[in-house]
């Protein structure tokens, strides 16, 4: 976003917002009604059954009959929506700092005033607020020390250390330094310019392995079956960001099935039926001890096949006895899968605690050697000052971020964006 386009967009916002409030409102009074309605309904129902109860008292049948007859017509509630339905959309809040920057946001991306949906404002609003902890750390202290000054080789020597504190990793530090640097030395670079140069920078080196790879954005390929195996070291958020990813999948009307191949924790059935209740997704389970995790993805590919699933979503296990035993149940999954459908797309997805900093990067590195990785899924930004590890898994490990976590919630997790995601990390200029 430049300076320019800033008053523009921040009209752009009080626009949508006034846009958002009224669609609001008019739901509300939407809903308003359907209550009156359904308290109307509740009150004949009443009604309905004192007469019942007069009916059997009394030998006048037949007006009272008539009566409920009618009561009975107006009563069917089938076609009133339940409450609670609605009730999980997010509230519109205040027309503050939050909301502009991320209607801001919206907008540079190109997005109309009438396609922006108050999921996406409360979305970025969650990210942007995640991240706080890490930009505190971070581009505060920056911004601090840039000032409005152009910048100096000083400066970049602070810069450098912020980055290395943000959990950015060496490569994708020595690299944005080094390309400021340049720039540094052909021409006086602002400090609003060098946060310009910055973020590019820094967008560039996480879209690499995301354009290597030839998918901007992971979805299932529609007339296969799509297998994602959510893999990780214990207590990453496996079992949370899958069914996250259920509830995405199947609202996005794609026929979606879970596999619990956890089969090592006793709880992780469990766990996984509630995400499955949730989001209205099955979940295949072998609750016997000790049984094969390859045996449960054998049953949840059968099923698959005569469901005609899109997704299929397997859950692993984070933890066994040793980390070899963990590689080798890996790859005789994917060995399944390969010889019961051949033609399945399958993805192997590490989910990586943000929190973990240089740990979760190590994990990465040791699971990208054994276990043939094709994207990773980064969660805990929410309330971590290290999601700078999302650019060091991009450079260091070459793995296109597919999804991004940010909460314990059902809706707390979205398609990976680059753009929103330095945004967000850098959002106080
Ligand atoms: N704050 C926050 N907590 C999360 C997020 N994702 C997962 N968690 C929490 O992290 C904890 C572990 O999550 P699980 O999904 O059970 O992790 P796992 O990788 O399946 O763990 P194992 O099955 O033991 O290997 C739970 O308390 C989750 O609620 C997130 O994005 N933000
Ligand atoms: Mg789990």
């Amino acid at each position: 976003m430049t300076n320019a386009d800033s008053d523009n967009s921040r009209e752009w916002a009080a626009q949508a917002y006034a846009l958002l409030k009224k669609r609001q409102e008019e739901q509300k009074q939407e809903l308003e009604k359907q209550e009156e309605q359904k308290q109307e309904l509740e009150k004949q129902e009443e009604q309905k059954q004192e007469l019942e109860k007069q009916e059997e008292q009394k030998q006048e049948l037949e007006k009272q009959e008539e009566q409920k007859q009618s009561l009975n017509n107006s009563a069917s509630s089938e076609n009133i929506p339940e409450f609670a339905n609605t009730l999980a959309e997010p509230e519109l809040g205040e027309f503050d700092d939050n909301f502009t920057w991320s209607a801001m946001v919206l907008a540079a991306q190109g997005k109309k005033i009438n396609q922006i949906s108050l999921d996406e404002i409360d979305w970025l609003t969650k990210l942007r607020r995640g991240l706080e902890e890490t930009r505190k750390g971070f581009v505060t202290e920056l911004l601090d020390k840039l000032g409005d000054d152009p910048l100096t080789p000083e400066s970049l020597d602070d810069l450098e250390t912020l980055l290395i504190r943000a959990d950015v990793g060496i490569d994708s530090t020595d690299k944005v330094i080094s390309a400021l640097r340049r720039k540094l030395n052909e021409e006086v670079v602002g400090g609003e310019a060098g946060i310009k140069f910055l973020k590019k920078e820094l967008k560039f080196i996480i879209d690499k392995p995301i354009t290597n790879s030839g998918t901007d954005i992971l979805v299932p390929q529609k007339g296969k079956l799509n297998v994602w195996l959510l893999v990780g070291v214990n207590g990453v958020g496996k079992t949370t960001t899958l069914g996250k990813l259920a509830y995405l999948s199947s609202r996005s009307n794609y026929k979606t099935l879970i596999a619990a191949a956890d089969t090592f924790r006793a709880a992780a059935v469990d766990q996984l039926k509630i995400w499955g209740e949730r989001s209205n997704v099955d979940v295949i389970s072998n609750q016997s001890k000790n049984a094969d995790p390859a045996a449960v993805v054998f049953d949840a590919i059968n099923s698959a096949k005569k469901r005609n699933v899109d997704l299929l979503l397997v859950d692993t296990a984070g933890r066994l006895q040793t980390k070899n035993n963990l590689m080798d149940e890996l790859a005789k999954i994917k060995k399944i899968i390969d010889k019961k459908v051949p033609d399945a797309i399958i993805e192997s997805l590490l989910v990586l605690d943000a929190s973990q900093g240089q740990n979760g990067l190590k994990q990465a590195k040791s699971f990208a050697k054994s276990a043939n990785l094709s994207g990773a899924i980064i969660t805990k930004l929410d309330g971590t000052s290290r999601g700078g590890v999302s650019l060091a898994v991009s450079e260091e490990v070459n793995l296109p971020i597919r999804f991004i976590g940010a909460g314990e919630g059902i809706k707390d997790l979205r398609p990976f964006n680059s753009y929103e995601f330095v945004e967000a990390l850098l959002a106080d200029k």
